[in-house]
């Protein structure tokens, strides 16, 4: 019998493992942070999750300046921005043909999403769309008819505002008896009710590169919690057909399952204040640089995106608490990150494949062009040699995850003065890697640092080491 490895063509590119990316979902996870905005009837009712039943007319920003929003997230290195164009309570910020509890019946008239919209292209960041499936004004909700209706909706938000990057289905649903139109109690199972394939199919007609949000995707899924951050051991995959809006078991998002059957990164979401919608009473509760900085090591650092909420306030402006705050949040991110100190180091590994596949591939800030070994090859040694000592606190690795994710676990390790090779002080497990990973540790001096990869799934492609120092 011929061994595998004899039948491995070693001269071309490693076969993808699957399940892969699509493009798309590349592209997104690039992006890496993006803004979420709350804004509607709640905003002047102080409220987070309202009846349905305020008037329109309590609709009123004094102020509203879409373009001021944009500003704030390009400042803040922010890639998109996701607009809840309707929340629970029904009402919807654009002039929709199917019903009139929107801004057309307010005192503003304005169409709220069209001048978003506009702003991100004007601004040149992405746009995507919230429209909560759970409406506690249509009197219909409950009824096959209200599902007509929340299709409908969608068709509008994907054909008038030109290029969706995505839509968001929340999951929450209030509950097992709830409030659909005018304080009625409605019961529905939302497993089925929604009939989220066919949602899900008006996207992918009407917007193909938009990514799909939801508890299990299939574009991005929720990472399990509202706090903003991903587990270090953060695998891009699900079993798809067991995770759906409303799943139980959410707590597995954080991670992922390492044996999943689709590709489905995960989406780190949370507020700059406790609440999604701006309340004059967290004016001082606004998280702080230093908090958000962490959420950024955990979101992003752990192979996830990072999509951070800004209630917007009654004059219809992001509050400048929150804009200062998240400036001076990507500042220092930009001061944390952008010195790479490994830059123009000597990468040379235990195992190459061929000369495109080097390891000088890993320094030279190309994303599509990466290291690897040879087939069946799941274990290797990455030395860095810099010409003089280097202090680092932060290394920062990516796979080339067009072929998929694939290692399971690594340790970074220094070479003391005395010539032994010692691993680094982190207080989290070093596993998974994906898309991005950003491991801090205790600072160590040295000329020769060591990625060993202990186990993979498959040879691993590794397109980027860079090596940071931060005193803050
Ligand atoms: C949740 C909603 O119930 C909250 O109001 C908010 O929109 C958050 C982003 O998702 O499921």
């Amino acid at each position: 019998m011929v061994a595998l490895s004899a039948l491995a063509d070693n001269s071309r590119a490693p076969e993808a493992v699957g399940p892969v990316p699509t493009a798309a979902q590349v592209a997104w996870q690039r992006l890496e942070t993006y803004a979420f905005i709350h804004f509607g009837p709640n905003t002047f009712t102080d409220m987070e999750w309202g009846y349905g039943d305020t008037p329109a007319e309590a609709f009123n920003p004094t102020r509203l300046d879409c373009e001021q929003w944009v500003q704030t997230i390009v400042k803040a290195g922010m890639k998109g921005v996701i607009l809840t164009c309707k929340h629970h309570d029904g009402f919807c910020l654009w002039p929709s043909r199917y019903t009139d509890y929107s801004v057309a019946s307010s005192p503003f008239k304005r169409d709220v999403v069209r001048e978003l919209s506009d702003a991100c292209k004007k601004y040149g960041i992405r746009f995507g769309v919230y429209l909560s499936p759970w409406d506690r004004h249509q009197a219909s909700y409950g009824t096959p008819e209200y599902v007509t209706y929340y299709y409908n909706q969608l068709e509008e938000l994907m054909t008038q505002y030109g290029d969706i990057f995505e839509v968001w289905f929340d999951g929450a649903n209030g509950g097992d008896g709830w409030y659909g139109g005018a304080r009625e109690k409605r019961e529905i199972d939302r497993s089925t009710y929604y009939n989220y394939l066919k949602a899900w199919g008006i996207v992918n007609r009407l917007q193909p590169n938009a990514v799909i949000f939801s508890d299990g995707g299939p574009g991005c899924r929720w990472v399990g919690n509202e706090k903003g951050f991903a587990n270090p051991t953060n695998w891009s995959f699900l079993r798809i057909k067991e995770v759906y809006p409303g799943y139980p078991q959410y707590e597995e998002l954080q991670s992922g399952h390492a044996d999943g059957d689709a590709w489905c990164a995960s989406e780190c979401n949370t507020s700059i204040r406790p609440g999604w919608f701006y309340h004059e009473k967290e004016d001082t509760m606004v998280k702080s640089v230093d908090q958000l900085v962490d959420l950024y090591y955990r979101s992003v650092g752990h192979n996830g995106t990072f999509l951070l909420n800004f209630p917007v306030d009654r004059e219809g402006l992001i509050h400048p608490i929150d804009s200062a705050t998240v400036v001076q949040w990507h500042e220092r991110i930009q001061r944390e990150l952008s010195t790479n100190l490994l830059l123009g180091a000597k990468f040379t590994a235990s195992d190459t494949r061929n000369k495109t596949y080097n390891a000088s591939k890993m320094g030279d800030g190309e994303w599509e062009t990466y290291w690897a070994p040879k087939d069946g090859v799941t274990v290797a040694d990455i030395t860095i040699k810099t010409k003089k000592d280097v202090t680092l606190n932060r290394i920062m690795l990516q796979e080339y995850i067009p072929l998929g994710q694939r290692v399971k676990e690594f340790v970074i390790e220094y070479k003391t003065c005395c010539g032994k090779w010692v691993p680094v002080i982190v207080d989290e497990e070093t596993t998974t890697i994906g898309y991005k990973r950003i491991v801090r540790f205790a600072e160590k001096t040295a000329s020769e640092w060591r990625i060993r990869i202990l186990d993979a799934r498959a040879c691993p492609c590794i397109n980027n080491i860079e090596g940071f120092y931060s005193n803050e």
